[in-house]
């Protein structure tokens, strides 16, 4: 039978077994708009604007493990989806993209609308079509579904004509996809995993790192057990942190700019480095002309750009880390390690890096505390970037798999609000709390319009510091305390959100945190706290930027010193 290309979308979508599609219509994309409540299984949210689409569908793809879809016009629309994707693209988010296009015989002729959304988003998807005829919709759509979920995850643009979406074809979806050229390598080869082995059996102070490869692949378990049976501490990148239980006794937290001073010391000092679905980011790696000096490293990767892009290889291993982890697990003797253990907990006792200050200011760290002890670390946690970003990665303790959200190789302020409203929608039984910049709140306000109209129960705790306050830290600290426009003149935050019918209290004292999240959670819709927090407090330990990870700075604060630690 025969249906147009909007119903053959729809369609597809289904059988890719979507339910939730984040967007805003306009003319280029009306025909698909239009056969929506022909399948009332898929669920569209209106969003307020476009990039708050794509994050949302990003938010959505990082905690379902499923692919997050978003929709925009041409033109505009399309474009305002533009950083949302690349920030999709940089953290291997699974994301799908649909955008209207102009008419076939208006495609070059600098038509109403139009924009050459192929070729802007090139180097920020993996893969995008611009889809010529109806009947190539289906594959198109088998296609992009096939590759933004295997391999590499990531985005994947389809942008449709107009005229397209009017077009019949018969509908038949295909059982497999045709892509010759499409690789991936999923286990890894034996050789290699037999060196690993060697390597780490014969370390004396080994070391992971632990990147988001182990959430993708939820390799949970398979790391628990390497790291458990063979003695190895754990330090995790900023999106590697709730891929191994935040308590555990060999979790050294986050390594780099923000790192503990101990994670970064182990870094410093092991032999081996087993760096697993980590990609040697410079945040995570400071300058890699210091990098481990000491260390052989393996590299366990998806993707083979990876090995060698930063960091040299001594074993490098292309695979699913899950895959890989498994086969390495059966070959790995049992070790104790005494001895680097207890110079890594005579590190944690001299450079105590998270204890928070005894302050009668309200702290940003200790409201991220409260926020963890409220909730036990049963919640989805999505920040935003900058400060209350770095607090929330190393004050909450990250107990359960996959539950920290962040945007982390984009650093895109205002990913916050809609990355949580799509985590929330994706996982409505979690209670997701996003954690925000007063900064970067605003740049994705308008989103509390769709939190209303759709009933998404998100709890919104803004770090307000009245600064864009991460960069206002490197004024202060690189810069001579040269402030420059990072004081922010802010909106009053309670009725804004009172305006968008979302019940909200200001906390600016310590003693009223407590009462504060309990109310936000007791409340069964979404609920926004205003923290207004010491304006000028700084994130540490910090390693200056061009900086060996060695050279870290710690917090001045006399009661928060640890014995010992030196500056
Ligand atoms: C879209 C975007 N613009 C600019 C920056 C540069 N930047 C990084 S952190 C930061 C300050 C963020 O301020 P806020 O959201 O209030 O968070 P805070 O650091 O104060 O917690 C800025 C401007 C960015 N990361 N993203
Ligand atoms: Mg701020």
């Amino acid at each position: 039978m025969k249906k147009t290309g909007a119903q053959i979308l729809c369609e597809s979508l289904i059988k890719e077994g979507v339910e939730v599609i984040f967007g805003i219509l306009g003319g280029a994309v009306l025909p698909i708009y239009d056969t929506f409540p022909q399948y009332p299984q898929l669920r569209h949210i209106l969003v307020r604007h476009e990039q708050g689409a794509a994050h949302a569908a990003d938010g959505y793809a990082r905690a379902t493990h499923k692919v997050g879809v978003c929709i925009a016009t041409s033109g505009p629309g399309a474009t305002n989806l533009v950083t949302g994707i690349a920030n999709a693209y940089m953290d291997s988010s699974p994301v799908v993209a649909i955008t209207g296009q102009v008419a076939r015989p208006f495609i070059g002729k600098d038509a109403f609308q139009e924009a050459d959304i192929t070729g802007i988003m090139l180097p920020i998807t993996k893969h995008n079509y611009l889809v010529s005829s109806a009947g190539e919709l289906a594959s198109t759509v088998k296609e992009a579904f096939h590759i933004a979920q295997t391999g590499r995850l990531g985005p994947v643009l389809i942008d449709i004509p107009r005229d397209v979406q009017q077009e019949e074809a018969e509908f038949v979806y295909p059982d497999k996809v045709d892509l010759p050229g499409y690789r991936f390598v999923s286990r890894g080869h034996s050789a290699q995993i037999k060196k690993a082995v060697k390597l780490i059996n014969k370390a004396e102070s080994p070391l992971i790192i632990a990147g988001r490869g182990i959430t993708i692949s939820q390799a949970y378990s398979e790391l628990k057990e390497l790291a458990e049976k063979a003695q190895i501490p754990v330090v995790t990148t900023l999106l590697g942190i709730s891929s191994f239980p935040g308590n555990h006794i060999l979790n050294l937290g986050m390594l780099g700019m923000h790192g503990t001073a101990y994670a970064n010391l182990a870094v410093q000092n092991a032999d081996l480095i087993i760096a697993i679905g980590m990609r040697f980011d410079d945040r995570a790696t400071a300058n890699t002309k210091g990098f481990a000096p000491y260390a052989h490293i393996i590299h366990i990767d998806i993707d083979p750009a990876e090995i060698g892009k930063n960091v040299p290889a001594d074993v490098p291993i292309v695979g699913d880390v899950k895959n890989v982890l498994k086969a390495m697990n059966k070959e790995i003797d049992g070790k104790t390690h005494l001895e680097w253990l207890s110079q890594l907990d005579q590190w944690k006792y001299e450079h105590p890096s998270l204890e928070i200050g005894q302050s009668d200011k309200l702290l940003p760290q200790y409201v991220i505390r409260q926020i963890y002890e409220a909730t036990q670390g049963d919640a989805i946690v999505v920040t935003g970037v900058g400060q209350n970003q770095m607090w929330a990665a190393q004050h909450f303790v990250y107990t359960k798999p996959n539950s920290l959200i962040s945007a982390g190789g984009l650093g895109t302020m205002g990913f916050e609000l809609p990355g949580a409203m799509g985590a929330k929608v994706g996982c409505p039984e979690e209670t997701v709390w996003c954690i925000a910049g007063d900064g970067g709140f605003q740049m994705t306000i308008q989103e509390l319009a769709t939190i209303t109209q759709e009933n998404i129960a998100i709890k919104i705790a803004i770090i307000n510091n009245g600064y864009l306050g991460m960069v206002r830290q490197w004024q202060e600290l690189f810069y001579e305390h040269r402030y420059v426009d990072t004081k922010l003149w802010n909106p009053d935050f309670v009725k804004i959100a009172e305006a968008y019918d979302i019940p909200g209290i200001r906390v600016k004292h310590r003693e009223e945190v407590i009462p504060a999240i309990y109310k936000a959670m007791d409340y069964p819709g979404a609920f926004l706290i205003d923290f207004v927090v010491e304006p000028e407090e700084n994130v540490y330990p910090i390693v200056p930027p061009g900086e060996s990870l060695t050279k870290i700075l710690e917090p001045p604060r006399p009661e928060v010193l640890g014995k010992g630690a030196k500056y």
